[in-house]
């Protein structure tokens, strides 16, 4: 290939007649592919007039819009490194990953311009524009002056495209670096692998800062000239009502234990539609059955990560690797897709026994290069052949099923987004009071699992979990909030005096359920 740049590829798959309708929004908008060739061409020569250095960072941190997708097309094409930050970030969060990731632009909504630019000025980046969901901003006020043609620049396999900030079960954030390889070649694959038509119109019903939305959705129908209809924001019933035009919809669980919740929702009502995808979480088997009962559609649940995209899938059609296997199998993740290497691996660092548990390791094109400035912690991440621990704990099945079983790190799903408990602790344990916290995960039937914090007092404190929460929410995105607050007299501890997290899970279990 000449110029591997992701966009290249992207933009190649564009169909003949670029007027065709490539995104409809809830709103009742239309852009055409040509709009989104343009657009893009004039926020990438906007970029270029910056004179920024190849692969700078570009830290976006805006409501979804067909704009803010635009910029991502735009940030690619000038050759740069596109950095999503959820909306949900708060001032003490966003201060850091700017810090970290030094970007040269920052782009952020209207209305947080103030805070958000404060920062990014102090941190020494010397652009921030703004960009509203309703095509308000700088952003593209600027742009308006741009040309409409534009020469992608040439990119490596290897070169950043991306970095994605993941929390950590000890310490800060760390950023994961994603080459246009990684990211190519991971759209590539799942083409074939999902078996997308040029006729496919995607429901895109995720925010655009994570890989799901971002990468699997956005890619999925961009290298496949395929028609996107856009919602700004989840709504079960509208996403019914659009079964009837759509025929690939992807969500975390959530989205479909939310639309299960609708009357709306019967196989007549499902009947365009051709394939239901779901990630980002464990898919309870209760509702892989019960959407196989309403809609007569089998989920295809597959498993990924910020640092690896997607790794397995569930088959679409046969997978000849697997003895021509075209079923999928709830409760399962599928195969690991063609390309991935992946292995089960035992507390000795030896592969374990067909069928029995261990740690997940992966390798392949789609894994990451490492975490932004932090060699040691990546040097950690990989074993001495080049596979990466990916922290979830798994098996592989007699047919080659892939199973996740749990996870070797402290993490909780919550509604498709990941909270690392350490971080939470850490707020709490420095409120006064407080002698000693922990946070575990409990199910929840809305979010799969949610967060609960307990909390011992200091001798002689009183410690009011209301305030606990309130003061948590002014340091931190809304959904790692735990759901609960409990002040408690002692915390369980094994005989290395470490917290028994499994046995307050267990207690706490029916909390929500
Ligand atoms: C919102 N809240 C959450 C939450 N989302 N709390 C816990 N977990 C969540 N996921 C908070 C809100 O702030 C609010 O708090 C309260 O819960 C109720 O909010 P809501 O109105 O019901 O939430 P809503 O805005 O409808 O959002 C729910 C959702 C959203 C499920 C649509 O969380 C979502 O889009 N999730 C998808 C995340 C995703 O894309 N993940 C992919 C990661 S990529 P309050 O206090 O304000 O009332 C990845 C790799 C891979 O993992 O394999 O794909
Ligand atoms: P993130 O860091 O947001 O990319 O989250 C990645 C993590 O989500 C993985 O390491 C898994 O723990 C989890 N995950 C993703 N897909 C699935 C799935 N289908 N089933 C269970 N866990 C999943």
């Amino acid at each position: 290939m000449s110029n591997p740049n992701l966009f290249v590829a992207l933009r190649a798959a564009f169909p003949q007649d670029l007027d065709r309708v490539a995104i409809e929004t809830d709103e009742g908008l239309c852009y055409s592919w040509r709009d989104l060739d343009r657009a893009s061409a004039m926020v990438a020569n906007l970029l270029d007039s910056l004179a920024l250095p190849p692969a700078s960072r570009v830290a976006v941190q805006v409501e979804k819009s067909v704009e803010a997708l635009v910029l991502y097309l735009a940030t690619l094409r000038a050759g740069h490194v596109f950095l999503p930050l959820n909306t949900a970030y708060q001032s003490a969060e966003i201060e850091y990953f700017i810090g970290n990731a030094e970007p040269a632009v920052v782009v952020c909504s209207p209305g947080q311009f103030g805070w958000v630019s404060k920062i990014a000025f102090t941190a020494g980046t010397r652009h921030v524009f703004t960009l509203g969901d309703d095509r308000s901003g700088s952003l593209l006020e600027r742009a308006a002056h741009m040309g409409d043609r534009h020469t992608p620049a040439v990119r490596g396999d290897d070169d950043l495209a991306a970095i994605l900030y993941t929390s950590g079960t000890t310490g800060r954030s760390k950023g994961a670096m994603l080459t246009h390889g990684n990211l190519r070649s991971n759209a590539e694959v799942l083409k074939t692998y999902w078996g997308w038509k040029p006729d496919d119109v995607l429901i895109h019903a995720l925010p655009i800062f994570h890989v799901h939305g971002l990468f699997v959705a956005i890619h999925g129908a961009l290298i496949n000239g395929s028609k996107m209809f856009w919602m700004s924001k989840f709504d079960p019933r509208l996403a019914i009502r659009k079964f009837s035009e759509a025929t690939v919809f992807m969500g975390v669980p959530t989205l479909y234990t939310r639309m299960l919740a609708e009357p709306t929702l019967t196989p007549a009502q499902a009947s365009h539609m051709r394939l239901f995808i779901s990630g980002s979480a464990p898919l309870l088997i209760e509702t892989f059955n019960e959407w196989k009962a309403r809609t007569g559609h089998t989920i295809l649940e597959r498993y990924g990560m910020s640092e690896t995209a997607m790794l397995t899938s569930n088959p679409c059609n046969a997978d000849a690797r697997f003895g021509g296997a075209a079923e999928r199998r709830g409760g399962t993740v599928g195969f690991p897709l063609p390309g991935v290497d992946l292995r089960v691996v035992g507390e000795d660092a030896q592969a374990v026994q067909p069928g029995d548990i261990g740690g997940i390791q992966v390798r392949g094109p789609n894994v990451f290069k490492g975490y932004w400035r932090m060699p040691e912690k990546t040097a950690e991440e990989f074993t001495a052949d080049g596979f990466f621990k990916t922290g979830d704990v798994g098996r592989v099945d007699e047919r080659g099923y892939v199973h996740i079983v749990g996870r070797s790190k402290d993490l909780i799903i919550s509604g498709g987004y990941n909270v690392y408990p350490a971080e939470i602790e850490g707020c709490i344990n420095e409120m006064p009071g407080v002698a000693e916290s922990a946070v575990i995960g409990v199910p929840h039937p809305d979010f799969g699992e949610v967060g609960v914090a307990l909390v011992i007092a200091r001798a002689g404190a009183q410690v009011d979990p209301a305030q606990v929460l309130s003061s948590l929410k002014s340091r931190l995105a809304n959904f790692k909030i735990p759901k609960r607050c409990l002040v408690v007299p002692g915390l369980p501890r094994n005989t290395m005096g470490k917290v028994q997290k499994n046995v307050l899970r267990e207690e706490h279990k029916a909390l929500f359920v």
